[in-house]
């Protein structure tokens, strides 16, 4: 019986350790909003992307690339933090956006120190 006992420790101890990293996951920085939002098709180009997130992230490992519908990069300001909401991600962007399909390609570090990334696509009337 002695190893039956063992291996309920090593189970128990396994959960536990399965708690954490969900604990940490839920941390993470994930992508709750964005502005324009994802899927969405948008009348007037706007002058900035934002990005919200679970998360106060850092600015200085945080970042977008943006695609047009031929995958070429468009230019942008460089990514910043609102100072008064940190988990926004903002980013400026040097002219209005063409009608066409877009795809934002994103990454952060959230405080926590963990990096997460993603990507959503929206489209310009
Ligand atoms: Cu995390």
């Amino acid at each position: 019986m002695q190893k039956k006992q063992a291996f309920r420790r090593v189970i128990t101890l396994a959960a536990a350790g399965l708690m954490v990293v969900s604990q940490f996951a839920a941390a993470h920085a994930h992508l709750q909003s964005s502005s324009p939002a994802a899927q969405a098709q948008v009348a007037a180009a706007t002058d900035a992307l934002t990005l919200n997130f679970s998360e106060d992230i850092e600015a200085a490992f945080s970042g977008v690339t943006l695609l047009d519908a031929a995958k070429k990069p468009i230019a942008t300001a460089k990514a910043r933090v609102e100072a008064s909401q940190k988990n926004r991600l903002i980013v400026g962007l040097s002219q209005p956006l063409k009608a066409g399909s877009y795809q934002v390609n994103w990454h952060v570090l959230s405080v926590d120190g963990h990096k997460t990334s993603g990507s959503y696509r929206f489209s310009v009337k």
